[in-house]
């Protein structure tokens, strides 16, 4: 077989098989029954988020086969008319709703951007007479080649603060339908918008410059240029097929089994990552996923405001692509499915929204041993998890990564569009030119994964791992001691933690209950790319916002409630929430249910090279068995076919 893709994903059963299964199209429209019958769905209601809410881990640990808790849908619902908003539980099985809680949003915060929202915002400004003022003062007259590019608005206070539900716009020239309007923005100006009272309440408008004329329209063949010749096809062929199982969403392959689940604000969540070692299933992870990316801009001018809160405030997952075989996967594929929904809680399926895949990935050990003369080499492969979301200007791919010696790896590929402004980097230290007149400002891509570990049971605990030489001295006479300091991170206000890369500093994650041959803690450790944390002044907005990404690490107790590093409901939030909250309490984290949360992502300074469209950058963070096997737990992998039992070396 030659790249082929199976799609594991067509068939609906009316009930799911795993507790942990995305909603159905079925569940989705019974749940909106409910809601309906209990009157919460009026002509002007809307989702801005609604999916299976899981139920908590000790009932799905309990569930017996076939058995299980019962199905939950948590929806955000407002009323567009007047801005009310709630979060609301349904059970399914009951056929009522369990909860409703009518948010404040001068302390909650508020619901989601609504995909429709986006549309409004550009009807509304277009509309409004100091904003066509101060495009026509900008020489364009014709709003229809205006494009408006709504955002979520922060937490400034002010007139136009948090007493409103607001977007903040800003305008990009699209003279042609063609054009790639990231290459032509309006600078200068901003319009602010009460979405809920649909009109504009302030035009900031503190320059003019030259929109930027130069073509960044890549489709183009005179912007592009001729192909290049000479790139011969290459082919991934796996005659025999792939050497993984789908059964359901419960993906096997060589002694890895976890769940595949899928959330409208998440995107991809794998659950009960577990490793089957002789015969016995040895757990991991209970649940990862990346519930928020936060990206704030370094451009203090009128556009301070700039953070896009990926998931809190624009559901991630529900911008997720439809992957096609042979562009954004190769080989041979499975795909799943995801089933979302609309602004009115209508099902939605996005076909091949998650890939599933085996890659070759060189050599996994290997050694030419002097002594014996034995020549062996073992290839590497990889299970891959991926799936890809669009959210504005850039595109992000979240991969997780199964490897044959115990490692697990999360690499974000971001790539895109690059957020402009129309300005020469000459003009500020904040930004770099990309194009005549055009340039990119510079901002973080801060991910935050929570990893919720159950490294071979729930009772974990956590251990700061740094190197460092030795001063010589007694016990060191020569000089040349290298030992670890490990610190045990003991409760969760000590536990918020950064990278130390001249120390080498990892986090260990142990049981405080099983050891391995050599009597020490079984663990997994947490190997990170260390990268500046938020640069953003302590007084900010976004440094109270994101408080999640002022560190490295963060530790916290299993609370089932405590699902989103900057609160649950982020879009126009004070600040304080999610994980400064969650440790307030300060609670134990030694020996019990713990989860890691781990901030990660690179700092970008844009290069013309990622212009006009981003060649891919890559973050993430490994976790690698330390102690969790007694040995090479590929040592049984046998050499590649036709080697036989023997040699790889020449002949
Ligand atoms: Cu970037």
């Amino acid at each position: 077989m030659t790249d082929t893709a199976v799609h594991a994903g067509t068939a609906e059963p009316a009930h799911p098989a795993h507790p942990l299964d995305p909603a159905t199209a079925g569940e989705y429209l019974a749940g909106r029954q409910v809601l309906a019958s209990a009157g919460l769905l009026g002509e002007t209601a809307r989702f801005a988020y609604y999916a299976l809410e899981e139920p908590p881990k000790d009932e799905v640990l309990a569930a017996a086969p076939g058995g299980g808790p019962g199905r939950r849908l948590r929806a955000f619902l407002i009323d567009v008319a007047t801005g009310e908003s709630a979060d609301v539980i349904v059970s399914l099985d009951e056929g009522r709703v369990v909860s409703r809680r009518v948010l404040d949003p001068a302390s909650d915060g508020r619901v989601p951007m609504l995909g429709t929202e986006f549309e409004l915002a550009e009807e509304l400004v277009r509309a409004d007479p100091g904003w066509r003022e101060a495009m026509a003062r900008r020489g364009l007259t014709d709003v229809t080649k205006v494009r408006a590019c709504p955002q979520a608005a922060g937490s400034f206070g002010g007139a136009a603060g948090g007493g409103r539900r607001l977007a903040r716009v800003l305008a990009f020239r699209q003279e042609r339908e063609h054009d790639y309007v990231w290459a032509h923005p309006v600078d200068g100006i901003a319009a602010y918008v009460d979405l809920t009272e649909r009109k504009v309440i302030e035009i900031v408008d503190e320059f003019q410059r030259p929109v930027p004329g130069e073509s960044g329209d890549y489709d183009d063949p005179a912007v592009r240029g001729p192909l290049r010749e000479g790139l011969r096809p290459v082919e991934i062929t796996q005659p025999e097929g792939p050497s993984f199982t789908l059964d359901g969403r419960v993906l096997r392959w060589q002694g890895w089994s976890m769940h595949i689940g899928f959330d409208p604000r998440e995107g991809l969540v794998l659950h009960q990552i577990s490793l089957d070692d002789a015969g016995r299933a040895r757990p991991v992870i209970y649940r990862a996923s990346i519930p928020e990316l936060v990206v704030p801009y370094g451009d203090p001018r009128f556009r301070y405001w700039q953070a896009f809160f990926d998931c809190g405030e624009y559901l991630l997952g529900k911008w997720t692509n439809s992957l096609q075989h042979g562009c954004d996967c190769l080989g041979d594929i499975a795909y799943l499915d995801a089933t979302l929904t609309d602004d009115f809680g209508a099902p939605q399926l996005i076909r091949n929204a998650v890939c599933v895949h085996e890659e070759d990935f060189g050599v996994l050990w290997k050694h030419s041993d002097m002594f014996n003369g034995s020549a062996q080499t073992r290839r590497q492969r990889r299970l891959v998890v991926s799936s890809w979301a669009t959210v504005g200007n850039y595109d992000y791919g979240f991969y997780w990564y199964f490897y044959l010696d115990g490692t697990i790896e999360h690499e974000v590929k971001m790539t895109g569009a690059l957020f402009t402004a129309a300005y020469t980097s000459g003009d500020s230290p904040h930004a770099a030119e990309v194009a005549p007149g055009l340039a990119a400002p510079v901002h973080q891509h801060l991910f935050s994964a929570r990893l919720d570990m159950t490294v071979d049971g729930v009772a974990n605990a956590v251990e700061e791992v740094d190197l460092h030489g030795l001063p010589a001295g007694p016990g060191n006479p020569y000089g040349n001691a290298i030992a670890q300091t490990v610190t045990r991170l003991r409760s969760e206000a000590g536990a918020a933690r950064r990278c130390d890369a001249a120390r080498a500093r990892t986090w260990r994650v142990l049981s405080t209950e099983k050891v391995n041959r050599y009597g020490r803690p079984v663990s997994y450790t947490l190997y990170p790319d260390a990268a500046p944390v938020l640069l953003a002044d302590p007084s900010s907005s976004v440094h109270a916002r994101a408080g999640f990404a002022t560190h490295h690490l963060w530790v916290t107790r299993y609370d089932p409630a405590q699902r989103y590093p900057a609160g649950d409901f982020v879009n126009q939030h004070p600040g304080g929430a999610g994980l400064p909250a969650y440790v307030a309490a300060d609670r134990g984290i030694d020996g019990t249910d713990i989860v890691l949360w781990h901030t990660f992502g690179p700092t970008h300074f844009p290069r013309p090279e990622d212009w006009p469209v981003m060649p891919v950058a890559r973050c993430g963070f490994t976790l690698k068995p330390t102690g969790f096997f007694d040995r090479n737990p590929a040592l049984g992998v046998p050499p590649p076919p036709g080697h036989g039992d023997g040699h790889c070396a020449a002949g």
